[in-house]
């Protein structure tokens, strides 16, 4: 068995110095030191042994053993340094080049003209109110003084979730929650949004958008009040040179009802934009009408107010000069890290 044992062991060694890949090393643990490997078998055959020979045959194969372990990790320790200098080589990595610079992203474009919104509302006394995204038949509307089969519900191309619920068409809901909560206190808030309409998407017109709701509710408030509210908007958000364009409209839930367009970057040239005229719509508005003033809490006879909405990235393509709505939605970020 002693001669067995030198055998194996230089036949180990020897294999082992031979191993030129770390991955042959497993296959070369299996067949030594695995359970089914050659010292197992070896040890197996110790109970053939007589009993004075068998704890010194033990001893010996354990030593064995042990130095088998030792220098398999050596050989696996020289190994993988190898083939890590081997690759280090190949790679050619240079540990001193300085890293790439991490850019830093910052607030989407739609954001930023929210927010400059805000504060030019906030400067006249206006509070930010907030109003559900999914909203009822009854408050999208009906409420809005539009019963159903009304035909001015053809203004909006609706998202239907089942017979009852809608994708807020747009913000103009807010102003019933707004109502119900302020009755009968005076309110000048405006109410933020996105809006959804299942409508052709165009370079001005996207199915899915912002608006900005405007709601003011007191005593004796005119037209002359809404005009005076735009018009400051309007040279705060473009500068006194931008045009505004007041136009007589129809809303079912104001009355009267007015357009307000501004004059587009294109500066009367015309462009697919503007459709060639020189002007785009921002906002539809008017005095809140008397039916909705009700169902919001309020006398008409005692109280009046005026109602605004517009859109956010049709005032933000305007400012920018940016012909196509569809960059605000398409993530390309060749077009967001312009602003
Ligand atoms: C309305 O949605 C009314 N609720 C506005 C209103 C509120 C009138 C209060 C009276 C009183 P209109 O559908 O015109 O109106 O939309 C208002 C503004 O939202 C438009 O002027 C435009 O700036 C923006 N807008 C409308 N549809 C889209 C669209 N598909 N993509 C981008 N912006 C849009």
């Amino acid at each position: 068995m002693k001669e067995q044992l030198n055998s194996l062991r230089a036949k180990g060694i020897s294999e082992l110095n031979a191993l030129n890949n770390a991955d042959q090393l497993p296959e070369w643990y299996h067949r030594y030191l695995g359970r089914k490997g050659e010292l197992t078998s070896l040890l197996k055959q110790l109970g053939t042994l007589s009993a004075e020979e068998r704890p010194v045959m033990g001893k010996v194969i354990n030593e064995f053993k042990q130095e088998l372990q030792v220098s398999f990790e050596q050989r696996q320790q020289t190994l993988r340094e190898n083939k890590l200098n081997q690759e280090l080589e190949i790679d050619d990595l240079d540990v001193t080049l300085p890293g790439r610079p991490c850019t830093t992203g910052h607030l989407h474009l739609t954001t930023q003209t929210l927010r400059r919104i805000y504060q030019i509302f906030q400067e006249m006394g206006f509070q930010v109110y907030e109003a559900p995204e999914v909203e009822t038949d009854e408050y999208n509307f009906q409420l809005l003084n539009i019963p159903e089969y009304h035909p001015a519900r053809d203004m909006w191309d609706t998202f239907w979730v089942d017979d009852e619920v809608v994708l807020r068409t747009h913000t103009s809901p807010g102003q019933i929650w707004a109502m119900r909560e302020y009755a009968p206190e005076p309110i000048r808030v405006i109410l933020p949004g996105k809006c959804y309409r299942y409508e052709q998407i165009t370079p001005r017109s996207e199915h899915q958008f912002y608006q900005v709701e405007g709601l003011t509710i007191g005593k004796n408030i005119r037209l002359t009040d809404l005009i005076g509210v735009m018009s400051e908007f309007a040279h705060k958000m473009y500068g006194a040179e931008r045009k505004v364009r007041i136009r007589g409209s129809y809303f079912p839930f104001t009355e009267p009802s007015i357009e307000i367009d501004m004059s587009c970057s294109c500066e009367e040239n015309g462009c697919r934009l503007c459709k060639y005229t020189g002007w785009l719509e921002v906002a539809g508005a008017g005095m809140v009408h008397p039916v909705v003033l009700r169902n919001g809490g309020y006398d008409p006879d005692e109280w009046s107010g005026f109602a605004f909405g517009m859109g956010v990235e049709r005032p933000a393509l305007l400012k920018h000069s940016i012909n196509d709505i569809r960059y605000f939605y398409g993530n390309d970020l060749r077009f967001l890290q312009q602003f």
